[in-house]
């Protein structure tokens, strides 16, 4: 498949934004060890929200120049970075500039639904932060980089759960005898999750308007935290959250399940979504940048393997925890979020699988591991943070100084 000519020509260059993140960070290494150009760009700031809520990563993370230079030490590859904040658009714009980027990808947004529901500012933080950011991007590109294509990290939450099947970005409807493929309905369901749906709108207008190239992937929740990258040197291990704001459902079980902490699922446990291992994100994002859009398209893949529902991921880890050795209870936690607990799903995931995706799906080795890795860092883990605290309903006009 994939990434570096044999031909002598020069490699591609990547500019991964947010590359210090959870999906950012082990995308970056695999890029570079493809013998990609890679450069990380990042704000920090999601460090910076670990401090303010005073949550922390399960397993301890290096500051990025020591993770880079780690990188560089065993493997001899550079990766470039740069500091900042894409809604800064001087700072994007001459990094943007400077690497000359053939591809971008683009993971640097406020990811959580939670976090999102804390309050109206960082509800309005998180619009602001992913909109204008994303807006800024498609501006840098337009004016500095046209050839550039951009991989943007969209979710599968902005389909929401229709009671019919979910295509690949577009639909075909036929009204009143006329017939037109047009963008798939949205109904997103946290203010995080919709300014996912705002972003996918700004970029398709500007690859219609302005001849962009861009991929958006709506990614499914990611689980596991090793990849063979991460795994060459514990300055390279990967962020792996389990608090109630960060911590996505499989990860968190599988710490719940380590600690003895009953697994938390919310309401009646039949909210389905699509998954995917983290090594799968990383294909995927390598498999979009080697096939890319062609000017002006605005490509849309559903990025996920398998489809569970909440009670399928407790019962999972149930059984492989017995094998461990571990007792592990679920507890019915009252939803703290407005959201479908009963209903149907079936969302496409074909177009990554005929690019060449080779799934990693979810296997009783993996999760025996996911659980054992979990084991290794329980001591690390303080069960105040396991609980939901964000109401979607409670959220207020007063910014919440305290959360817990
Ligand atoms: P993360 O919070 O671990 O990483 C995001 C990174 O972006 C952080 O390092 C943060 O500092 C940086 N960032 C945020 N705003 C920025 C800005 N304005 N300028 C520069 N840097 C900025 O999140 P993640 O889990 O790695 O998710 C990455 C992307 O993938 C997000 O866009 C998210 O919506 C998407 N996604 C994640 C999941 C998942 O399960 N983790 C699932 C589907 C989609
Ligand atoms: N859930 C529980 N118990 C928990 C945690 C979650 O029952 O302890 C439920 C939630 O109510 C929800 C589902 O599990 O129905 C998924 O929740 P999640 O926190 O794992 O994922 P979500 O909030 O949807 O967000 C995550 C990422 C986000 C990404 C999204 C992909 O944080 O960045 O966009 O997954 S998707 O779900 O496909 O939209």
């Amino acid at each position: 498949s994939s990434q570096v000519p044999s031909d002598g020509s020069k490699p591609k260059r990547v500019m991964v934004i947010g590359g210090d993140g959870y999906c950012g960070w082990a995308t970056a290494l695999h890029l570079s060890n493809k013998n990609y150009e890679v450069a990380i760009v990042d704000s920090l700031v999601r460090r910076l929200f670990d401090h303010q809520l005073g949550i922390d990563t399960l397993t301890p993370i290096a500051s990025i120049h020591d993770r880079i230079e780690r990188w560089k030490s065993l493997t001899g590859k550079s990766i470039k970075l740069y500091i900042g904040d894409i809604c800064d658009f001087e700072f994007l714009s001459e990094t943007l500039k400077s690497f000359e980027p053939d591809s971008v990808v683009h993971f640097g947004e406020q990811r959580s639904a939670p976090y999102s529901m804390i309050d109206r500012s960082r509800a309005v933080f998180t619009q602001q932060n992913n909109v204008i950011g994303t807006l800024n991007v498609l501006f840098a590109i337009k004016e500095f980089a046209e050839e550039c294509h951009l991989v943007k990290l969209g979710t599968m939450g902005e389909y929401g759960t229709p009671n019919i099947d979910i295509e690949e970005g577009y639909i075909t409807i036929t009204h009143n005898g006329r017939t037109d493929t047009l963008p798939y309905p949205k109904q997103a369901s946290s203010f995080y999750h919709l300014s996912k749906v705002h972003d996918s709108n700004n970029i398709a207008f500007a690859c219609k308007a302005w001849g962009i190239r861009a991929t958006d992937l709506n990614q499914g929740v990611v689980y596991g935290v090793r990849t063979d990258e991460t795994e060459m040197h514990e300055e390279l291990c990967n962020r792996f959250d389990y608090d109630g704001i960060f911590g996505t459902a499989l990860n968190r079980f599988c710490v719940q399940a380590a600690v003895g902490h009953p697994l938390t699922v919310y309401g009646k446990g039949g909210q389905t979504r699509g998954y995917l291992d983290i090594r799968d994100t990383v294909q995927c994002v390598e498999l979009a940048i080697a096939n890319p859009a062609k000017p002006g398209e605005f490509r849309v893949f559903n990025q996920f393997t398998e489809q569970f529902s909440v009670n399928d991921l407790a019962h999972l880890v149930t059984k492989a925890g017995e094998k461990l050795g571990l007792e592990v209870r679920t507890v019915s936690v009252p939803n703290p979020r407005v959201e479908a607990e009963e209903h149907y799903y079936n969302a496409k995931h074909t177009k990554l699988v005929e690019l060449g995706l080779q799934p990693h799906l979810l296997s009783d080795s993996l999760l025996d591991s996911l659980l054992n890795f979990a084991i290794q860092f329980k001591d690390r883990v303080d069960q105040k943070q396991i609980m939901p605290n964000v109401s979607w309903k409670k959220i207020g006009v007063k910014t919440r100084t305290v959360v817990s």
